[in-house]
């Protein structure tokens, strides 16, 4: 009998193509790969957060805990990212590259590059037919007439299914309106974004003994990222970007950081701003004003990164009246590897999370629960079509 299971697919699953390590490599300031004495696999060092440990480990201070996290295969080998899927049920992985995508690069090579990456994803999933696509990432760095050129070329990649961002745009974040141009061209080539943080918030929010190392990874990760992804998201929606490029779609990584549970406050802010509530009145559009809740409901899709059924429900909830069609499963890999005890084992906890996450709000096998685990993914990105 034919299976009438719909295939698991990951849509939040990062790799650096082996040109993108070199390029590490050969780097001064972050991001960049390099070498320490006492560690076996050199070691990746992304985050701002992590500065503070590195200008110690580069000089030679020994602190006992080394900045950034091991380069392990898991980052760039594309056997070890299909080993990765059959150990976890993955029948479909769309592949994206992991932050800061090229948000680095100087205006003159940042196109050359781009192409670069891009055919190295396209190559990897045309050698693995209908298991492995893509989201794009875009060379922002690049003058905007060679930007808006890059963005069309995308179509002539068949596994391509969209663009990967980070959250700065320009320099000047996503409520710049001279990303809006941007926006109408990915709108235009049926490109949905992916919408995904790298900045998180400044070391000093998170205090003195996070800046020596003493809470690892947790406040940047579990609380700076999340909220950098809300205020991109709610500062282009105070903009108005979603009107005005209604057929715009994203993606938010972690379930939309923190915008499920804050979206109520956000309208509340909205309707009590009395600067707001002015501006609205004079431009005669306060009848017709988007809530942020249409806009999750009609141009917004969130993976489900959230690790638990809390933070799912609120997910879907925020989503709308068919919010479950809305949530796409995704592992983050190669982010949130098994450590300690765990290290080495081949199913990850990060993935048995989200997992079990659909599986207690939705029911194990339900028919909404394959939607999200992989139906919701297929229909919206177009993952039956070579
Ligand atoms: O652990 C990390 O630093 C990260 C990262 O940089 N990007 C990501 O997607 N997840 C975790």
């Amino acid at each position: 009998m034919a299976d009438s299971r719909s295939p698991v697919v990951d849509v939040h699953t990062h790799m650096y193509p082996p040109e993108y390590i070199t390029l590490l490599t050969t780097r001064t300031a972050i991001p960049l790969v390099r070498t320490f004495p006492g560690s076996p696999d050199p070691r990746l060092i992304l985050l701002e957060a992590e500065l503070p440990l590195l200008e110690k480990a580069l000089s030679g201070e020994c602190s006992g805990q080394l900045p950034g996290r091991p380069l392990t295969k898991d980052y760039a080998s594309l056997p070890q990212k299909l080993h990765f899927m059959s150990a976890h049920g993955i029948d479909i992985s769309v592949l994206s590259l992991a932050n800061p995508w090229l948000d680095f690069l100087p205006p003159s090579t940042a196109v050359s590059f781009a192409q670069t990456i891009a055919s190295s994803f396209e190559t990897s999933c045309a050698a693995n037919p209908g298991k492995l696509y893509f989201f794009a990432a875009l060379p922002l760095t690049a003058p905007i007439p060679d930007l808006l050129a890059f963005i069309p070329t995308l179509l002539n990649l068949s596994h391509c299914r969209g663009v990967i961002l980070g959250t700065t745009g320009l320099g000047q974040g996503l409520d710049d309106p001279d990303l809006l141009p941007v926006f109408e061209a990915l709108a235009a080539a049926s490109l949905p974004i992916f919408l995904h943080p790298h900045y998180g918030l400044p070391n000093s929010v998170f205090g003195p003994a996070a800046a020596r190392g003493e809470y690892g990874h947790v406040l940047p990760l579990a609380l700076g990222f999340p909220m950098e992804t809300t205020i991109a998201v709610t500062r282009m929606f105070l903009s108005g970007v979603f009107d005005k490029v209604p057929s715009l779609r994203m993606i938010l990584a972690h379930s939309g950081g923190t915008l499920p549970f804050l979206a109520g406050r956000i309208e509340s802010c909205i309707l009590h701003d009395a600067h707001l509530a002015a501006e609205y009145q004079k431009s005669g559009k306060d009848k017709k004003r988007r809530t942020i809740w249409e806009v999750l409901e009609e141009q917004v899709y969130l993976d489900a990164v959230v690790y638990s059924a809390v933070g799912l429900k609120a997910a879907i909830m925020a989503s709308g009246e068919w919010g479950s069609e809305r949530l796409m499963f995704g592992t983050d890999h190669p982010f949130f590897p098994p450590v300690g005890d765990d290290e080495g084992n081949e199913k990850w906890e990060s993935v048995g999370l989200n997992r079990t996450a659909v599986a207690m709000v939705l029911g194990e096998g339900s028919k909404v629960g394959q939607m999200v685990m992989g139906g919701n993914a297929v229909r919206v990105l177009r993952l039956d079509e070579e």
